[in-house]
Formats: structure tokens, C-alpha cells, sequence
């Protein structure tokens, strides 16, 4: 079932006609920058795009090997680069990325607010996961989610089915900073989402963790946001 499944998702990618939001932003639409930039999807009824998936390694390596992003290269804990979220990141370096991107393709890029995250991850539901009240199994990557990579690693983005705004892993895998500050206090800030090594109930959008803007954890990586015109 799952070629299956591949081999649709293929062809459909194939034959849909290219979606571009760079004149008139139509809600779902997604577009790409350039050709090592993170894809963009359109938010419906609001003026920002997201990240489709978490700015993985290879996006980050791309930044470094462009020179920018400090060369800084953080450790994937042994688990592998390329396509898995890039993670041991503090907030601040978060930051060297979205201004390589902004720098590089003259476009707004910055995190999201947690208004915006939140928004992003309902994709439009009230229930506590964006597939349901109840967690069930392998929806997504926790420690209790009935993954193969439950409370183990981190695992290549995009392996669990996307919230309906084609968006993937917004729950679960890695928690996501945010650009909203502390309780005013911008020294630290706010990250959502829950991961590989967090229990299910911390994946809710009601539940925001917060760190120093130096903290580097293996846990706990970022999305960008762009504003729409
Ligand atoms: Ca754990």
C-alpha cells in the first residue's frame, strides 16, 4: 500500500500544473526560492507562508557551504544529515540561517510567532492532534507514538501523513522555535511542537516550552516563515 500510496503522490506531483505564489498567493499555494531554499506553503486567510517541513540538514549545509550560517555545522547526534531536521540549533542560529535566506533571495524570511505556528498546525481543527483527540499510532514521531523512531532519533521529515495544509511533522520529531519572546523577556524563547524523545500531550499546541536563545538541544530545531505581501 505504501508504493502505492508513493507512486500516486508521485505522479499527482508530476502532473499538477507549478503553483507560484510570488504575484498573487493563492491559500495552499507553495513556491520555492531557490533551488537549495526550504519550500514555502501559503497560509489560508492570513499573509504568511510556512516551511512544508523543518529546515532539515541539507538545507543547513547548503547555508554553510555557501558560506554562510556562521559555518557552523551541528552534530546529527550519529543519526544521519540530508533529509532529517536539522537539530542542534539555538535560537541565535536559527537566525544566521534566515538571514543567509533573506540575504539570499531578497525575501522576508524569519520564525514564526507561536500565533502563527499554532495556526499553521491546526491547519483549521480543534482537536488536541491535528488528526484526532487521540494520539494513536504512527502519526507521528513521540515518545509513545507508535512510531519506528519513538523516544530513539529524529526521523526523516516527511514520513507521516501532512495536516491538512500539507504541512508535515508539526507535531512530533523535533520541537520548533519560535519568534515570540518569554513573557517579554527576549533572552529566551518560545518552541512548540514536542518530539522523538517528549511524551504526546506536549506535541499540543497548548503546551510552549521556552529556552535561553543559546540553548542547543538534540531535540529542537525550527521552520521558517515568510511574510506575503
Ligand atoms: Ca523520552
Amino acid at each position: 500500500m505504501r508504493s502505492v500510496h508513493y507512486i500516486l503522490l508521485l505522479a499527482a506531483m508530476l502532473l499538477a500544473p507549478p503553483q507560484a505564489y510570488a504575484a498573487d498567493p493563492q491559500p495552499g499555494a507553495s513556491d520555492r526560492a531557490c533551488p537549495v531554499c526550504p519550500e514555502m506553503v501559503a497560509i489560508p486567510g492570513h499573509k504568511f507562508a510556512i516551511g512544508r517541513h523543518a529546515v532539515t540538514f541539507a538545507e543547513w549545509d547548503a547555508c554553510v557551504a555557501d558560506g554562510g550560517c556562521g559555518g557552523y555545522q551541528p552534530s546529527d547526534a550519529g543519526w544521519g544529515r540530508g533529509n532529517r531536521p536539522v537539530i542542534n540549533v539555538h535560537w541565535n542560529d536559527a537566525q544566521t540561517y534566515i538571514r543567509w535566506l533573506s540575504e539570499k533571495t531578497g525575501k522576508p524570511y524569519r520564525l514564526p510567532t507561536v500565533e502563527e505556528w499554532e495556526i499553521a498546525a491546526r491547519a483549521g481543527t480543534t482537536t488536541d492532534y491535528y488528526w484526532g483527540n487521540d494520539v494513536g499510532r504512527n502519526h507521528a514521531n513521540c515518545d509513545g507514538c507508535g512510531s519506528e523512531w519513538d523516544n530513539r532519533r529524529t526521523a526523516p521529515v516527511g514520513s507521516f501523513r501532512p495536516n491538512a495544509y500539507g504541512l508535515y511533522d508539526m507535531m512530533g520529531n523535533v520541537w520548533q522555535w519560535t519568534d515570540t519572546c518569554w513573557q517579554g523577556n527576549c533572552t529566551k524563547r518560545l518552541f512548540l511542537g514536542g518530539s522523538w524523545n517528549h511524551r504526546p500531550q506536549d506535541m499540543r499546541t497548548s503546551t510552549r516550552n521556552w529556552f535561553a536563545v543559546t540553548k542547543r538541544m538534540r531535540y529542537l530545531g525550527f521552520r521558517v516563515a515568510l511574510t506575503l505581501p
